[in-house]
């Protein structure tokens, strides 16, 4: 025992040499059927099957992902997490999602790293305030933490914010989610896929999807570039690429996908415990565990499928961080990014059946999806093991947009559309 931990075996599994690691999933050829085949290996298609092998003891699944498991907007987004939206639809199905992530690193025996610091929401002038206000009273009735804090009671939690009423956008008050936070995203991702492989989940990737096999308006399959894969049932979980899934199904869905981008700074001592987010200034701010700050803007205008960042969006996010906290100025900028968001009309997913018979589809998350990670994954296991909607995910069925019975959560989106 004492050789195998030795400084120099520590060191050796430093640099690369994973001396007796084991694989966290395998990688598995696909077969050529399965009972249910989930297309999308980001974290909402794996929470998909995960809880479809842990709650309905489905455990033929297959999990197709076109590159690398979290590599979409699981892997790309800012990790906020809260449960505080206006209506009670949402107040439901967020709040299912909070709580399951407050167990979730017990349940999955994978750190997730949830840190519950509080999301702080910023007003700057009185209609914020008394939008707020509403808010706040909505949450609460629905059971769930919230709270109106003055300016000062911000500058008290957050040393470093800028209240000066000289300031372009003064902060006049806020709100507080105590129980939101932040999580590492990847975790979330190989901790859900990890346990769902143990559950004989068979996780494939660098397969991409290239056509949906129908027979008789049901479905019966999907083509990919690994061959044809067989299927009693599918769900479609990818996110800003749902109108194409859709189309290679013969529907098309009230979806636009927009490009939406975050940086992070270089790492600096411990400054910032909690998330800071400005609707109107328009930035939101966390420090990693890292000592990064990451920060992120509203959605970009234009309708894209690049996962890339640009100057203009940047420098506005940056401009907005530095109206807020005048002390990061001299901060270097490390790294950016974009992800591919797909944003409904009413800013409310949709998570349900389809006009083709056992073709099931979880899209719509937008800009606000990883917070809501394992509910949306325990609900879409419901709704594809019992061909139904469970009562959590029945209000976001895709005909709402025909029945007009809209979700509107633009002001909870916490980023501009
Ligand atoms: P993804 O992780 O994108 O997974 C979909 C997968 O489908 C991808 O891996 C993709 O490769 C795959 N795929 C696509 N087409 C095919 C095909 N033909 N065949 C096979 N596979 C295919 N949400 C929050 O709650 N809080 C935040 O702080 C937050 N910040 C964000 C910041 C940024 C910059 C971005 C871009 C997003 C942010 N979001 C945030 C939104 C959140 O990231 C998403 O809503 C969520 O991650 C969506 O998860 P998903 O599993 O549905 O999608
Ligand atoms: O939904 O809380 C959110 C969010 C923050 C940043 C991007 N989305």
């Amino acid at each position: 025992m004492a050789a195998r931990y030795s400084i120099v075996s520590l060191v050796r599994n430093a640099f690369g040499y994973h001396e007796g690691w084991q694989r966290a999933w395998r990688s598995p050829d696909p077969k050529e059927r399965y009972h249910v085949v989930v297309i999308g290996g980001g974290g909402h298609g794996l929470a998909t099957a995960y809880y479809l092998a842990k709650e309905h003891g489905v455990t033929d699944i297959a999990v197709i992902e076109r590159g690398w498991l979290g590599g979409g907007n699981t892997g790309r987004n800012t990790t906020i997490i809260r449960s505080n939206y206006l209506w009670d639809e949402s107040a439901g199905i967020y709040e299912k999602a909070l709580q399951l992530y407050e167990g979730l690193s017990q349940d999955l025996n994978f750190n997730i790293m949830l840190s519950q610091r509080g999301v702080l929401n910023l007003a700057h002038n009185l209609h914020d305030l008394r939008e707020i206000s509403r808010r706040v009273n909505a949450i609460r009735l629905n059971g769930i933490d919230s709270e109106v804090l003055s300016a000062e009671e911000i500058k008290a939690m957050v040393p470093i914010l800028n209240i000066s009423p000289g300031a372009r956008y003064p902060v006049l008050g806020g709100s507080l989610q105590r129980r939101g936070g932040v999580a590492r995203h990847d975790a979330v991702a190989w901790g859900l896929a990890r346990a769902a492989d143990a559950r004989g989940v068979d996780i494939v990737q660098n397969c991409e999807v290239t056509d949906i096999l129908r027979e008789g308006g049901r479905v019966t399959g999907v083509e990919t570039t690994r061959g044809t894969i067989m299927a009693d049932k599918v769900g479609i979980v990818v996110a800003g690429h749902s109108s194409v899934l859709a189309a290679m199904a013969g529907f098309r869905m009230p979806v636009e996908s927009h490009p939406l981008q975050a940086l992070v700074s270089e790492p600096i001592k411990p400054i910032l415990d909690t998330v800071v987010m400005s609707g109107t200034v328009h930035v939101y701010v966390s420090q990693s565990d890292r000592g990064e700050l990451v920060m992120g803007a509203g959605i970009d205008g234009h309708n894209g499928y690049t996962q890339r960042g640009s100057l203009p969006v940047i420098e506005h996010m940056v401009a907005a961080a530095m109206e807020l906290f005048p002390i990061f100025s001299r901060l270097r900028m490390m790294r950016q990014w974009g992800g591919i968001v797909d944003v409904c009309p009413d800013a409310s997913p949709i998570i349900g059946k389809t006009p083709v018979e056992n073709l099931f589809i979880n899209c719509g998350w937008g800009t606000g999806g990883f917070k809501a990670t394992p509910g949306s994954g325990w609900v879409f296991a419901h709704t594809i093991a019992r061909g139904e909607p469970h009562p959590l995910n029945a209000p976001f069925s895709l005909d709402r947009f025909a029945a007009g019975k809209l979700i509107d959560e633009h002001g909870a989106a916490g980023v501009a559309h």
